[in-house]
């Protein structure tokens, strides 16, 4: 790009087009080319607390922020400066600091169910060394995943996957030999009759179940009454593993996560996102006798050249430390539960049928004809045009919502009512104007 270029600000138009010529797709991660709505992706320059501006300086209040891993915000200053001095003091060492020492001690006290835990860098990193471990600690090749849950972009995980690819409309990947595909069994979520003919056909083969306790990667469902309790009771009879994705749900719908809240003992848990404090970290844990089967105690490979980086780590720390000294889930369970009820008055007063699916700070506003939303097949019901017409409405009233119908909205600690009173407001003027189209 020539200085003058560089020197005006440059346009999400502009900046895409370059984009294109030397990045796939234009970004980074496929979710955010805003396919699932159309349009040109906006490209943020910078954020700060519950906002964020874009490269011509227009400013939004971010509901998405970025994906999950904000719940305190954009550059919380207790988490930049943690980034700030462990900078001064060194990217990374590639050997063991106190900070992981003192991190894992906080994932454990935190999740009791994780005995022992290892640090990587994204979830992804997370839940394939979880599924490496179940088999080799059950002699087993298969296992249960549900459908339209996302459990990061493993060969094994991209059988009717959620996230991105349900965003894209296909549920599968490319280059995943069939060799592996055959290995994952898709189930439809919050389908117990499911799991127990899956453990009937396949009798001793099965090494988990992994399953997002609350989904958030087709949309947010909530799991039913009794499902969680279902897995867990099914594959402690199968000898398999219970294994939580919890890498959205993990400190974001409460300090002990989904299994906190729904009192269920998984065998290994899956962390990310809040964990990493808006840096990249990942986390797998639970029963120590399985755990310690990791290289190097055990005969499980799993290993990375930036895990438990001093920065990320640091980050991470400082956000758990925040949000165990301030309990901020009561007031972010009320702020969310107004903003969605207002959300589905406001939807419902321009005689459009929404449903609005919660838990915690994370939400979804489904474009449904007013019927609730508890599967995947529910899921693909919904009206996919009237969330981009409403995403794209509410990004010119400076709302940032998910770029996708098929993933969830956050509030952080750093929104006001102010700003859920403003976003009631401006939905109101899109659905009216919606109504009116
Ligand atoms: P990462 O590898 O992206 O850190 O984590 C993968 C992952 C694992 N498990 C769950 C439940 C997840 O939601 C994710 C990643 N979430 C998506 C959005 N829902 C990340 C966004 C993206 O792909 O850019």
């Amino acid at each position: 790009m020539s200085t003058e270029t560089e020197k005006r600000a440059l346009s999400s138009e502009l900046l895409f087009a370059e984009a294109q010529k030397v990045i796939p797709g234009g970004v980074n991660s496929p979710v955010r080319a805003f396919k699932g709505v159309g349009g040109t992706p906006v490209f943020i320059s910078r954020g700060e607390g519950a906002r964020v501006w874009d490269t011509e300086g227009k400013v939004y209040i971010d509901y998405l922020g970025s994906w999950g891993p904000l719940i305190l915000g954009h550059a919380h200053p207790a988490v930049v400066e943690a980034i700030t001095l462990a900078a001064s003091q060194g990217t990374t060492f590639g050997a063991a600091t106190e900070r992981e020492v003192r991190m894992a001690r906080k994932i454990t006290e935190a999740v009791p169910s994780m005995e022992k835990v290892r640090l990587v860098s994204s979830g992804t990193e997370a839940t394939m060394t979880a599924l490496r471990l179940a088999r080799a600690h059950t002699g087993r090749s298969r296992f249960v995943k549900f459908e339209g849950c996302y459990h990061g972009h493993a060969d094994p995980f991209l059988v009717k996957a959620g996230s991105g690819l349900l965003t894209q409309g296909i549920s599968d990947s490319a280059g995943v030999p069939a060799s592996v595909a055959e290995l994952t069994i898709p189930l439809p979520y919050n389908d117990l009759d499911g799991v127990k003919e899956a453990f009937r056909k396949y009798p001793n083969e099965i090494a988990a179940v992994f399953v997002e306790p609350v989904a958030a990667n087709m949309g947010v469902v909530p799991p039913n009454d009794g499902f969680l309790s279902g897995l867990r009771e099914i594959t402690k009879t199968h000898d398999a593993l219970l294994i939580f994705d919890e890498v959205i749900t993990g400190f974001r719908v409460g300090y002990g996560g989904a299994q906190s809240l729904f009192n269920i003992v998984p065998d290994l848990t899956c962390l990310g996102k809040i964990i990493g404090g808006g840096l990249p970290v990942g986390a797998v844990g639970g029963r120590a006798d399985i755990m310690n089967r990791l290289a190097p105690l055990g005969d499980v490979y799993q290993a990375g050249t930036l895990s438990g980086n001093p920065l990320a780590v640091a980050a991470g720390l400082r956000t758990l430390e925040v949000l165990q000294a301030e309990n901020p889930y009561p007031r972010l369970e009320k702020e969310a539960d107004f903003l969605c009820t207002q959300l589905t008055a406001a939807a419902r007063k321009s005689g459009i049928p929404v449903a609005c699916n919660r838990a915690a700070s994370m939400w979804t506003l489904f474009f449904t004809a007013g019927v609730a939303v508890r599967s995947y097949r529910d899921v693909q019901q919904a009206d996919r045009t009237g969330y981009s017409r409403f995403f794209h409405g509410m990004l010119k009233q400076g709302i940032y919502l998910a770029p996708s119908a098929f993933e969830a909205a956050f509030l952080s600690t750093a929104h006001t009512h102010a700003d859920t009173e403003l976003t009631i407001k401006a939905a109101t003027k899109v659905f009216e104007e919606l109504c009116a189209s």
